[in-house]
């Protein structure tokens, strides 16, 4: 017989309201037991609420962004085994503390009697005399037999105290064990793909001032079922407590777990649920490489199959084994310094925009052949026509910016030379028969790169008070994906602020783009004498593999001409 069950959400520790980031389901799906349901977040922990039983979702009750607590129906499931909460309380692997109880509440009078408690707290560990300390795997709730799958200190790493020190993952949860106080790391006991347990010997730390920190007290066990590792006072020296908290004498420590997003900033983590991270493993994928589109750049599974895709089709560069699949470089890994030792430092995390356009920029710098033109455009009449233009709309208030006429200028300049609208695919040269001109915004999170569609289209008005708008939004993050899609050349004016010449880097798939420095005046020789004449620096990198050098010297100094004498734009 098949039943309908409302699939709730568990107890989940001493999260009261966490965010659904991701919903893994949908109707008419059929899931497995265990499998993940949905990923909650809250600001220390991701994690993933699995299916009690088998069965056929019917419909799903969440959506990204929803607030949800123990007890909030997530889904209903058609499931004949669902419906006998005895068989679905007991989870069918033993689940990391991270890990809400798998059991929901259609099961929880079961799961309260099955699920296995948060272990006691853990056992004392054997402490060393003086200074060194043993530091040894806490209490972890059910987590038993958890791979190590980074170990982020080496012999000889000053760290500070709530350091993180190792990363454990089941296959649901990931966290972090964090150092529970200062020291200098004397011996790793532990290397990655080690499967370790409460108690397990992870290094010998020499504690700052050769004392280890007073011990504290244990976090104490949960009444329920698994605890959230958030619910732990993460860091904190919890060492040596015995079952009635009585403190051990020794300076034994104990870290608290931390869950992985807790310690995500500090460390630039990529942001991903452990089940995301378990399939990059098993594709070899390194997931710093991977570019997230989920909220807050969280990488979700179809980022790393498109990375993929990506490495087999040969596009993508680096280390590792995809870049030995995909002839990408093979280069040095990035030096590990302790900066600290030098004076004082802060880390800050990236934004998500400069995460982003980092990867891409980095793309394309190392997949590109770049070369760059530089030409000088004499602009002395076209500035003095701009602000003859300005003062007489001075009342419609849309200022004319050079930005504008270069924007005209370059569309005359691709409509003259089509390989510079185009993108290389494979071995086609992609001819594009629109002007969609994108333009570089310097904004407080990073570059970002909205596109004037159809720029041929548009006169000089319209073109400054589109580029003034889009600009305006890019500047207060309020730019859509598709305002920046679509782009055939860019633009980037540093005009604005200074320089002389720079390297623009091209935008992929385009194939050249325009940076254009402060320009200023020049003397220049008319055949007579030397006049001074306002020049405007004009950088034109191109991809070498589909513009000749020729090409592009032809395409600036035709640029340079149209800018010198705009007349030509109507010829
Ligand atoms: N030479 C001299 N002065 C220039 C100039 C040039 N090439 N270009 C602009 N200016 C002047 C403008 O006339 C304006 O002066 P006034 O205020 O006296 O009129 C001033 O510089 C500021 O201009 P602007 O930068 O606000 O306007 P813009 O239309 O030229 O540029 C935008 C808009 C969005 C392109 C610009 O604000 C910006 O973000 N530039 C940075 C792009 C960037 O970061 N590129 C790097 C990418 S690679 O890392």
């Amino acid at each position: 017989m098949s039943n309908a069950v409302e699939v709730k959400v568990p107890d989940i520790g001493d999260f009261s309201e966490v965010e659904v980031i991701e919903v893994l389901v949908a109707p008419g799906d059929t899931v497995k037991a265990e499998q993940s349901l949905i990923t909650v977040e809250s600001d220390k922990a991701s994690m993933e609420i699995p299916s009690p039983g088998a069965g056929v979702v019917k419909s799903v009750k969440v959506k990204v962004g929803d607030k949800i607590k123990e007890g909030s129906i997530i889904l209903e499931l058609e499931s004949a085994e669902a419906a006998q909460p005895a068989k679905a309380a007991t989870p069918a692997a033993p689940q990391a503390s991270a890990q809400p109880a798998a059991a929901p509440a259609a099961a929880a009078p079961a799961a309260a009697a099955n699920t296995p408690e948060a272990a006691p707290p853990a056992a004392p560990a054997a402490a060393q005399a003086g200074g060194s300390v043993k530091v040894e795997v806490p209490d972890i709730g059910d987590f038993n037999e958890v791979e190590v799958i980074e170990v982020l200190v080496a012999v000889g790493d000053t760290v500070k105290a709530e350091q993180s020190l190792i990363t454990v993952e089941s296959d649901k949860a990931s966290m972090e064990i964090p150092s529970p106080q200062a020291g200098v790391v004397k011996a790793v006991h532990v290397k990655v793909g080690d499967k370790i347990n409460q108690g397990s010997f992870i290094l010998e730390l020499e504690a700052s001032g050769g004392q280890a920190a007073a011990p504290a007290a244990s976090p104490a066990p949960s009444a329920a079922p698994a605890q959230a590792p958030a619910a732990a006072s993460a860091g904190s020296a919890a060492p040596a407590a015995d079952q009635n908290g009585a403190l051990a004498s020794e300076p034994v420590v104990h870290p608290s777990p931390t869950a992985e997003f807790d310690a995500a900033p500090k460390r630039n983590l990529p942001h991903a649920s452990p089940s995301v991270r378990k399939f990059a493993r098993e594709l070899g994928v390194d997931l710093t490489r991977v570019v997230g589109s989920g909220r807050n750049g969280r990488i979700v599974a179809d980022d790393v199959r498109g990375y993929v895709k990506q490495a087999v089709a040969g596009g993508v560069s680096g280390g590792g084994s995809t870049a030995a699949a995909g002839g990408g470089l093979s280069v040095l890994d990035w030096p590990k310094v302790d900066f600290a030792k030098f004076g004082p430092i802060e880390a800050k995390p990236l934004s998500r925009i400069k995460k982003i356009s980092g990867a891409n920029l980095h793309r394309n710098w190392v997949m590109i052949p770049h070369v760059t033109n530089n030409d000088l455009a004499d602009i002395t009449d076209l500035e003095a026509f701009r602000v003859e233009l300005n003062q007489e709309n001075q009342k419609s208030g849309t200022k004319v910016t050079m930005l504008a006429f270069i924007i005209k200028a370059v569309v005359a300049a691709l409509k003259k030379f089509p390989d510079f609208n185009a993108s290389l695919d494979g071995d086609n040269l992609v001819l594009k028969q629109y002007f969609n001109v994108g333009f570089a915004a310097d904004t407080p999170n990073g570059l970002v790169v909205p596109v004037i569609r159809d720029a041929d289209k548009k006169g000089i008005f319209e073109l400054a008070s589109e580029t003034s708008e889009l600009a305006r939004q890019a500047r207060d993050g309020k730019l859509s994906p598709a305002q920046m899609q679509g782009g055939c050349f860019s633009i980037s004016s540093l005009g604005g602020i200074g320089g002389t010449s720079f390297t623009p880097i091209i935008n992929a798939p385009e194939v050249a783009i325009l940076g254009v420095s402060r320009s200023a005046h020049q003397p220049v020789w008319d055949g007579k004498a030397f006049q001074p004449r306002l020049m405007l620096p004009l950088s034109l990198s191109y991809d070498h593999r589909v513009i000749d050098g020729a090409s592009a010297a032809r395409f600036n100094a035709y640029l340079s001409a149209l800018l010198a004498d705009f007349r030509r734009i109507a010829l």
